[in-house]
């Protein structure tokens, strides 16, 4: 391009002209053969601004006469807009097609199902529920359903835990706040405040004997909730399964027996249960029940703490006061209830030693069971 000096000539501005030209179709040329998002901004710097062909062409425009810049400068225009144009439409084609590429990459197809072992299943937790629900069955209990959004009564009143009873520390315990609504969805009694997340499945056993009349088998598996800070052996939600027995002559001996066919019929004959004094306002006696050690299978080791035992649940008479607060005469009727935590449980039967990888959803975790 010609250093232009003063007014130009007719030669001089022809030259201009045929360098505008020339840019213009080597920019066209290089937008033309970008083949991704990339090439195109490396060849970005080469088209626009001032270290671009056009640039220096652009500089020479201030030193023209007014009538020769008017032509040369619709012409630098005119190549500009057409590149401009040019790279606009080719950004939008290799961007459309660099999606396409990732689309493609990324395609999972939902709807395959994998052959063999890699086919999903019922979660181990769910697995387990539906093992000791077989057990229970086969040795003639039915399995009775709650509500997991419960009022005061069920979780705690009618269970002989009143509002001031130390005891109801025990169990920390999240409320729920309905706003306006005052009422559960069956239309149960329960003022807002007084609705809350069930912190165990004993409230299942008022409701079962409000409705039905001794003799009464049953168990209440089901999702609780407590306040309690996720770690190797607790998590915020578990689940619990309830027994409860009602009927004429029933003892602490037919506790005792039936917890132990069912830790046999569960574990297997090698694993035996013992009880051990305790305290629940709701059973009078209360004990908690513990097995032997399914890791050492009673020998002793860490899991144990070398005692060859490890505590399962709770487990009682059912208190009086629980009975008179569902309208069963304790004087004719009595009965056991029993308690346990069916995550810890599947955690001591398949040796895991974090209850968190449960509800980590990691594949690697869940498809070993
Ligand atoms: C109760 O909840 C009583 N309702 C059990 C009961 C029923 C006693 C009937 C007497 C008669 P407890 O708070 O100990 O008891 O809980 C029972 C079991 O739930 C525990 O033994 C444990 O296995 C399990 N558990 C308690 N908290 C957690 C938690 N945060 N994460 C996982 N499991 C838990």
């Amino acid at each position: 391009m010609p250093a232009v000096n003063g007014p130009a000539t007719d030669a001089d501005l022809d030259t201009l002209l045929a360098d505008i030209d020339a840019a213009r179709s080597q920019g066209l040329a290089a937008i033309a053969a970008a083949l991704s998002t990339d090439e195109l901004a490396q060849v970005e710097s080469g088209l626009f601004g001032r270290k671009s062909a056009l640039g220096p062409i652009k500089q020479a425009l201030g030193s023209l006469a007014p009538d020769q810049r008017a032509g040369v400068g619709r012409a630098l225009n005119e190549a500009q807009q057409e590149l401009r144009t040019a790279h606009a439409q080719a950004s939008d084609e290799l961007a459309a097609v660099a999606r396409r590429e990732q689309l493609q990459r990324e395609w999972l197809d939902l709807t395959e199902t994998p052959p063999g072992p890699e086919r999903g299943h019922l979660h181990l937790v769910t697995q387990t529920t539906e093992r000791l629900e077989d057990v229970f069955v086969g040795m003639g209990f039915t399995v009775s359903e709650g509500p997991q959004a419960e009022t005061d009564w069920y979780n705690f009143e009618a269970l002989n835990l009143p509002a001031a009873h130390p005891a109801r520390s025990m169990w920390d315990t999240l409320y729920l706040d309905l706003g306006e609504r005052t009422e559960l969805g069956d239309g149960e009694g329960g003022e807002a405040s007084n609705v809350l997340l069930r912190t165990h499945t004993s409230p299942v056993q008022i409701r079962v004997m409000e409705v039905q009349p001794p003799p009464i088998y049953t168990i209440c598996p089901g999702r609780v909730f407590r306040r309690d800070t996720a770690d190797a052996s607790h998590m915020p939600v578990f689940h619990q399964l309830e027994g409860l027995v009602v009927d004429r002559g029933i003892s602490f001996a037919d506790l005792a027996g039936t917890l132990e066919e069912f830790t046999s019929a569960y574990f297997g004959r090698s694993i035996s249960s013992r009880l051990r004094p305790s305290y629940f306002p709701f059973t009078e006696p209360s004990a908690e029940f513990d097995i032997t050690c399914v890791i050492c299978e009673g020998a002793g080791c860490q899991t144990c703490q070398r005692t060859g035992w490890i505590e399962l649940g709770g487990c009682g008479m059912v208190h009086p006061n629980v009975l008179t607060n569902c309208g069963i005469d304790f004087e004719e009727w009595t009965g056991f209830a029993f308690g346990f935590g069916i995550d810890r449980l599947a955690l001591m039967r398949h040796g895991i030693d974090d209850l968190r990888d449960m509800y980590s959803n990691d594949i690697r975790f869940l498809s070993q069971f």
